[in-house]
C-alpha cells in the first residue's frame, strides 16, 4: 500500500514548479558572479525542455521596448535591460516549453512594485490564514535555522517564477515590536535569502510606534520627537537591509492608531513617514481601508476621507485601496476611488486568501473576481478607464505603480491549505505582472504546470485538462450564487467570515458589522437603498455609472441588492420574482458544487492519488457548506419574504433553528442563537 502510495503521490509542496525531466542546455552570457544570473541559469539547466543540448544565451541590452524587469524572448535568447528582466525571462520560457507556447514574446510588467502582504502575527498565527502558521515569524524566537531558510528560499522562488517582487512580512493590524532589535535581524536574514530572487522586504507598522517602542508621549506625526524617532528607526532599517522598500500602513481603521488621534490627516501622518524614507528610495503605502461605525453607509467612506486629499501626498506615498468599497466580498462593484483620485497613485490591493470565499475548505479560483476589477470601466478619463488602465500609469503619469495580495501561504506542506488555492497565489502573480491576461488563460497554464503528466496527451486534454479548467473557471460564481448571488454582501456569520449568519447582531456590536445592517431584509424587501434616494453612494461612480446604477433598470442585476432596496416581488429580467430569483440562485450554486464534485471524481485516473483524495474531501465539505448557505439564506429570509420555496429549488434539511445554532466553521452547536 505505501509503496503504491509512494510511487504515485504528490504532497503539492512543489506547486507549479515540479521537477521535469530536464534535456542537456548549455546558457551562455550568464554573469557567474551574480547570485540572481546564477539562479537564473540553474532554472535553465535544471528544467530545459527544449532542443536538446541547445544554447540559451542571456543578454543585458539596452532597449526602450523593455522596462525594468522586462524582456524579450527570441528563440533561445533571452534579452533585457536588467538581471531581474533575465530572471523573468528564464522562468517565462521554462513555462512556455511547459505549456507548448514555443512563440517569441516581449514583454513588460503591469506594475512596477508586484507585492504580497501578509497578515503573520509575530507569534506565529496568521490572521485570515488558512495553511498552517507564518513562514516569517516563530513567536519571540528569532534565532534563523537552515529550515527557516530553506522555506524563504522556495518561498522565494515561487514568487519569482510569477513575477513577484516584494513582499510585506507582517499582518496590517501590527504590533510595535516588529520594529524592535530582534525582529529587525530577522527581517535582515530573511531579506538577504530573498533578494537574489529579486524581492524586496516591506513592513506593516504600527502608527503608535514611537510611545510603544519610542517610550514618547505621543505618536503625533507633527511633534519633532516623533518624526526623529521615526527618521532614526529608518536609519537603523536601512543599515541593516540597504535595499528595503518601504512601510504599508493601516492607520485609523478598525481600531488602530493614526494621525487622527492627534486631530492630525491622512496627509499629515503618510508625508511624515514619507520623508523619513525619501533619502532611501523607500516608499509608504497608506491603506484607504477606513470606516466608522457613525457613518450611514459604509461603502462611501473611503471615498469621502481621501478625494479631499488628493494631489497633497508625497510622491513616494501610493494609496492602497481594496478591489471593492466594502471588503473583499465574494462579489462588490469596484471602489470609486479608482480613477477618482488623479493626483495620488492607487495600488489595488486584492485579497488571496479566501476570508470571505470558503477559506481555504472551498474550491474558488479568484482569477475571475480580479479580472471583472480589472476590466471595469470607470469612465473617469472616458471610455476604457478600466481599473487596471488608471492603476497601472497607462492614464495617469506615476512614479510608482503597485499592487498588492493579501497571501494565503503559511507553513502547511502544500503551502495553502487547498490545492486549488495555488491556482489563487499563481494567478495573482501573473495577473500582477499583466493585467490583461485573462482567468482562462491562467487557469490553463497553472493546471497544466501543477497536474500535467510528462506525457501528457489529447487524452489528458479532454480528460483531465478540459474539465478541471472550466470547473475552476465556474467555482466563483457557484461561490456567489450559494453565498451571496444579486449583489447582496456581507451576510457571514461573526467573526470567522466562513459561512451564513444573515441574522448576526449580538447586543451591543457596531452595526456596520452586522449582516442586518448590509442586506436591509423586511416585510417589504431586501437589499441596500445606494441610490440618491439612500445613501446616493451611487453618485461617487463617474458618469454613466451614477445614473447606470442609480436606476434599478439599467443596474446589472449581479450587482441589484448592493445598489437597491426592492420588493420581494420586483420583477427580474427573466420574469421570475425577486424572492424566486434568490432562491434559484442559491440553488443552482449547490447544484454547480455538486457537479463540480462529479467532474473531480470522473479525473481520478489522471491525478495522483494523494491530491485526488485530498481535493475529493474538501469538496465533499464544500458541497456540505454549500447547502448550509443556501438552506440558512432561505429559511432566514422567507421569515420576511413569506413566500414559497419555488418548487424547483431543493427542500432545506435542517430547520432555521438549526442553522442559527450551528457553528458552519466547526459545526458544532453554538451556545446561544448567533
Ligand atoms: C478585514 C479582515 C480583518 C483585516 C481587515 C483589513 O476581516 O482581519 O484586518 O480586513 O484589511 O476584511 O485591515
Amino acid at each position: 500500500m505505501s509503496l503504491v502510495l509512494s510511487a504515485n503521490a504528490d504532497d503539492g509542496h512543489n506547486l507549479w514548479l515540479r521537477p521535469v525531466k530536464a534535456k542537456p542546455v548549455k546558457v551562455i552570457g550568464a554573469n557567474a558572479k551574480s547570485a540572481m544570473m546564477t539562479i537564473a541559469k540553474k532554472e535553465v539547466e535544471q528544467r530545459w525542455l527544449g532542443d536538446e543540448n541547445a544554447t540559451v544565451e542571456f543578454r543585458i541590452v539596452k532597449d526602450p521596448t523593455v522596462k525594468a524587469d522586462g524582456f524579450k524572448i527570441t528563440g533561445n535568447a533571452i534579452s533585457a535591460t536588467s538581471e531581474s528582466g533575465i530572471l523573468y525571462g528564464a522562468y517565462e520560457l521554462l513555462r512556455r516549453q511547459q505549456t507548448g507556447d514555443l512563440s517569441n514574446v516581449i514583454s513588460n510588467p503591469s506594475y512596477k512594485i508586484r507585492i504580497l502582504n501578509h497578515w503573520d502575527n509575530l507569534n506565529g498565527s496568521i490572521e485570515r490564514g488558512y495553511a498552517g502558521n507564518s513562514i516569517f515569524w516563530r513567536n519571540g524566537d528569532n534565532t534563523v535555522t537552515d529550515k527557516d531558510k530553506q522555506i524563504w528560499e522556495e518561498y522565494a522562488r515561487a514568487n519569482a517564477s510569477i513575477g513577484i517582487n516584494a513582499t510585506v512580512l507582517n499582518n496590517v493590524n501590527a504590533s510595535a515590536l516588529i520594529l524592535d532589535a530582534g525582529h529587525l535581524d530577522r527581517l535582515k536574514a530573511i531579506a538577504a535569502v530573498l533578494r537574489p530572487y529579486g524581492i524586496k522586504t516591506y513592513l506593516s507598522i504600527n502608527f503608535a510606534s514611537p510611545i510603544g517602542l519610542g517610550k514618547l508621549p505621543n505618536a503625533d506625526p507633527l511633534n519633532p520627537e516623533v518624526v526623529k524617532w521615526w527618521k532614526e528607526k529608518v536609519a537603523e532599517i536601512y543599515k541593516l537591509v540597504p535595499d528595503f522598500g518601504g512601510f504599508l500602513v493601516k492607520a485609523n481603521s478598525e481600531g488602530q492608531p493614526g494621525p487622527q488621534d492627534y486631530k492630525r490627516t491622512h496627509v499629515d501622518g503618510a508625508n511624515m513617514l514619507a520623508d523619513a524614507l525619501k533619502p532611501y528610495n523607500g516608499i509608504v503605502m497608506w491603506r484607504a481601508f477606513v470606516y466608522n461605525a457613525s457613518e450611514k453607509d459604509r461603502a462611501k467612506q473611503a471615498y469621502l476621507e481621501f478625494m479631499p486629499f488628493d494631489g497633497q501626498f508625497r510622491d513616494n506615498v501610493i494609496i492602497q485601496v481594496k478591489n471593492g468599497p466594502i471588503d473583499f466580498q465574494p462579489r462588490e462593484p469596484f471602489s470609486p476611488l479608482f480613477g477618482a483620485l488623479k493626483k495620488t497613485p492607487i495600488m489595488p490591493e486584492l485579497q488571496v486568501t479566501q476570508e470571505y470565499l470558503g477559506h481555504s475548505e472551498q474550491l474558488v479560483f479568484l482569477a475571475t473576481l480580479w479580472e471583472e476589477m480589472f476590466k471595469s470601466d470607470t469612465y473617469q478619463e472616458g471610455k476604457n478607464s478600466t481599473v487596471a488602465r488608471v492603476t497601472d500609469g497607462s492614464i495617469f503619469p506615476q512614479k510608482y505603480t503597485a499592487i498588492a495580495g493579501v497571501s494565503n501561504v503559511g507553513l502547511d506542506t502544500n503551502w495553502n491549505g487547498h490545492e486549488f488555492a495555488q491556482a489563487n497565489w499563481y494567478a495573482y502573480g501573473r495577473m500582477a505582472w499583466n493585467n490583461q491576461l485573462d482567468s482562462k488563460t491562467i487557469a490553463d497554464e497553472w493546471i497544466k504546470l501543477t497536474f500535467a503528466p510528462a506525457d501528457a496527451d489529447k487524452d489528458w486534454k479532454s480528460g483531465f485538462l478540459d474539465p478541471v479548467k472550466k470547473m475552476m473557471l465556474e467555482s466563483r460564481e457557484a461561490a456567489v450564487d450559494y453565498s451571496m448571488p444579486l449583489g447582496l454582501h456581507h451576510i457571514f456569520a461573526g467573526s470567522h467570515h466562513y459561512g451564513p449568519g444573515p441574522w448576526w447582531a449580538p447586543p451591543g456590536t457596531r452595526k456596520d458589522w452586522t449582516p442586518p445592517y448590509y442586506h436591509q431584509a423586511d416585510a417589504n424587501g431586501i437589499g441596500f437603498d445606494r441610490t440618491k434616494k439612500g445613501t446616493d453612494a451611487v453618485s461617487q461612480y463617474h458618469e454613466p455609472l451614477a445614473s447606470q446604477f442609480n436606476d434599478v433598470a439599467t443596474t446589472p442585476e449581479m450587482y441589484l441588492l448592493y445598489f437597491h432596496h426592492l420588493s420581494w416581488d420586483y420583477k427580474m429580467k427573466d420574469g421570475k420574482t425577486l424572492w424566486d430569483d434568490l432562491c434559484s440562485h442559491w440553488d443552482s450554486g449547490v447544484k454547480q458544487v455538486r457537479q463540480f464534485q462529479v467532474v473531480w471524481d470522473k479525473v481520478e485516473p489522471y491525478v495522483d492519488v494523494q491530491r485526488f483524495s485530498r481535493v475529493q474531501e474538501k469538496l465533499r465539505r464544500q458541497t456540505r457548506d454549500a447547502q448550509f448557505w443556501k438552506d440558512a439564506c432561505i429559511l432566514y429570509f422567507q421569515q420576511f419574504s413569506k413566500r414559497p420555496i419555488p418548487d424547483y429549488v431543493e427542500r432545506p434539511i435542517n430547520n432555521l433553528n438549526y442553522y442559527m445554532t450551528t457553528d458552519p466553521l466547526s459545526m458544532k452547536p453554538v451556545q446561544q442563537r448567533r
